[in-house]
């Protein structure tokens, strides 16, 4: 009983934190007191599964494996939205309302740029989220949109009901999920609802959990005996508990409708999230039936589309960036033009394809804009300007080096493969040294380009050497006693960063910092690492054919393994140590799941082991510790038996898990 207690009372004191964080912006517990009570929930949950609450607040933290989504048809079809694009056409989308009814009001609403969501509540409780799909059929991703923030998963009054919204990412959430990608190496979302959709598709909900999406719930299905209109509509939806965006707004004509439109199209500049239009509902529900749908809209209602911002700019110039792994990004360089409020003077024109598509020559005019108000992006040429200009032709050589260029088979992007080329080298030097890799802040892009112009750095084994020239480096211009003491302590101090780090410091063609971490958990050290075949590597969950394939050549260079062998001798960090969570029997332990379990789902069971800091694998081999088994299990616990993988039934488990 004492426990059950202190589980009800812990996850009330967190969701009022979620609450008071994530909804009124104003934090009322540290971060620390936060991690030390949500940890003992996890932990509490664990243990006594029983009594864990319909509204707990550990279901947002999301790490349900899904292998697909299942299908589920809408209780009533999710339809899209008519458009107008000027005020003419909103004029026309008037009139034909007023031939039906004369007198009427229309509730005005931002359009969300996200993707469209279904929600059912039974008894008050969220039961299932469904995609919109094809509008008749979406897909169940209740797991993933449990772990959004603001969604409450027990409403104010115990209802059952189907509501609708839009589910969206942040403009600061989506920048932070780019940056990272940037990082790791990633192709990078174009916009944020690209990224939302993107997020929502996950069939790992921990990642979901981790992309800080957002949700705005804006209609009640069913329901028009109660409620007779959007306005009451918001307001209960509100009253519920649901995130309902604070910018509606009642008018009668036509003119009213422009001014409003005109006063969003000011304030959706001012808002952390993305907006493409103003929605405009007829507000009475009754009239609904009157003014009727069409297969694929209702008539009562439209989308008011927002102009994306697009400015005409001169292509002064198009010239080439060398990545780390040698490929080479044709950009824009534009006369500069403010669009949506930033300054814009290059674009990425991605590979010679796309140019070619495009007929972009130097010196055409081209119409930019920001996809998804962020990114700028050079849309087309404006053939009228046209002059003299010439096609383009893509570069035969490296502009930095001179190697010729290889253009690999079934890829767009050409690369610069001589290993000595210098601006591949300051790349890797500051990947090396950026902060999620090695962390040397000091030895940032310019200090890097200025020691590799003097030639005091060349590869990244200089690095370690670079205390030999302690006295040189103290005449050079910009480099006090002080600052160049500074810069070998952080070289210095480098040396106790963790493996993983230095594994994605290394710049391996598709190991991102995750996919650094996934080997060093999995390898343990960089001897191993280096054994390791492609067949070994595609076991790894996270680890397909091209990582797999693009490690072991990494590991097939002379070169590359004359630069470990330097940096051991210098003294860096080759092996891993994995921080445990707890002290438990489950420490660094594999499993395999296998069967039907009776009190737990296997995501559940999963959970709890990575949680005592095992893992868990799909297929049983010598390295497996143990096979949990339930009934009905099959071949996995046939080979278990053969190799002699001790096996547990799931009374054996609950036993060790408890200690
Ligand atoms: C789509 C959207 C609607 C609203 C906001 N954002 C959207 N993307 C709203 O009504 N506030 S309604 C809607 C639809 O009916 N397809």
């Amino acid at each position: 009983m004492e426990i059950k207690q202190k589980i009800i009372e812990l996850t009330e004191q967190i969701n009022q934190a979620n609450y008071d964080y994530h909804t009124l912006d104003q934090p009322t517990i540290s971060d620390y007191e936060y991690d030390q009570k949500l940890q003992e929930l996890i932990q509490l949950e664990i243990k006594y599964p029983e009594y864990k609450q319909p509204n707990s607040p550990t279901d947002k933290i999301g790490g349900v494996v899904l292998d697909q989504f299942e299908k589920v048809e809408h209780q009533e079809p999710m339809m899209s939205l008519s458009n107008v694009f000027n005020m003419d056409e909103l004029v026309l989308f008037d009139e034909r309302i007023r031939k039906i009814i004369p007198e009427y009001s229309y509730i005005t609403e931002l359009k969300i740029d996200g993707l469209a969501i279904s929600l059912v509540y039974e008894n008050g409780i969220f039961k299932q989220a469904a995609t919109r799909g094809d509008g008749l059929v979406g897909e169940d991703v209740t797991e993933n949109v449990k772990t959004l923030k603001r969604l409450p998963h027990v409403l104010k009054h115990p209802i059952s009901l189907e509501v609708r919204g839009e589910i969206y990412m942040s403009h600061k959430s989506f920048n932070r999920l780019n940056e990272q990608r940037m990082e790791d190496d990633l192709p990078l979302f174009a916009n944020p609802r690209n990224a939302a959709a993107g997020t929502i598709r996950q069939l790992d909900s921990s990642i979901v959990a981790k992309r800080n999406l957002d949700i705005f719930v804006y209609q009640i299905v069913g329901l028009e005996h109660q409620i007779h209109s959007q306005h009451e509509a918001l307001n209960y939806l509100k009253e519920l508990g649901f995130p309902v965006n604070p910018n509606h707004h009642l008018v009668t004509t036509v003119e009213e409708l422009k001014k409003q439109i005109e006063t969003y199209d000011t304030l959706r500049k001012k808002l952390n999230y993305e907006t493409d239009g103003v929605v405009i509902k007829v507000n009475e529900f009754a009239l609904h039936q009157k003014i009727g749908w069409t297969v694929k809209h209702p008539k009562w209602a439209t989308a008011y589309k927002f102009p994306a911002e697009q400015v005409l700019t001169k292509l002064k110039d198009i010239t080439f960036q060398i990545g780390r792994t040698g490929v080479v990004t044709p950009v824009a360089e534009l006369e500069p033009v403010i669009i949506s409020g930033s300054r814009v003077s290059r674009a990425t024109l991605h590979n010679e394809d796309y140019i070619k598509t495009k007929d972009i020559r130097i010196g055409d005019m081209v119409k930019v804009h920001k996809a998804g108000e962020i990114i700028p992006k050079v849309l087309e040429v404006d053939l009228s300007y046209r002059k003299q200009q010439q096609p383009f032709v893509m570069i035969t050589k490296c502009p930095f080096c001179h190697h010729p260029l290889v253009r690999k088979p079934g890829e767009a992007d050409y690369y610069c493969i001589n290993d000595d080329c210098p601006a591949k080298h300051i790349n890797q030097l500051i990947h090396f040294a950026s902060r999620q890799a090695m962390d040397i802040d000091t030895l940032g892009e310019k200090v890097v380009e200025m020691l590799h112009e003097l030639g005091f750095l060349n590869t990244i084994a200089d690095i370690y050497t670079l205390h030999e020239y302690e006295n040189d480096l103290k005449g050079l211009p910009g480099f006090g006693e002080r600052k160049v003491e500074k810069l070998l302590q952080a070289i210095e101090n480098s040396k106790q960063q963790p493996f993983d780090r230095l594994l994605f410091g290394l710049g391996i063609k598709l190991v991102g910092a995750k996919v650094a971490r996934t080997l060093a958990i999995h390898y343990l050290s960089m001897d191993a690492l280096k054994q390791a075949t492609v067949t070994d590597l595609v076991e790894i969950d996270e680890i397909g054919d091209m990582i797999a394939q693009s490690v072991v050549t990494y590991f097939q260079k002379p070169e590359h393994l004359e630069l470990i062998e330097n940096l051991k001798t210098y003294g860096l960090t080759m092996t891993f140590e994995k921080p445990y969570v707890v002290q438990h029997a489950f420490n660094d332990k594999t499993f395999v799941l296998t069967g039907k379990l009776e009190n737990y789902t296997r995501d559940e069971a999963k959970r709890m082991i990575e949680n005592l800091g095992g893992r868990v694998s799909s297929s049983v081999s010598k390295q497996t510790d143990f096979v949990l088994a339930g009934s009905d299990a099959g071949s996995k616990l046939k080979k278990a038996q053969e190799l002699g993988v001790p096996i547990l039934t799931e009374t054996e488990f609950k036993v060790k898990i408890n200690g």
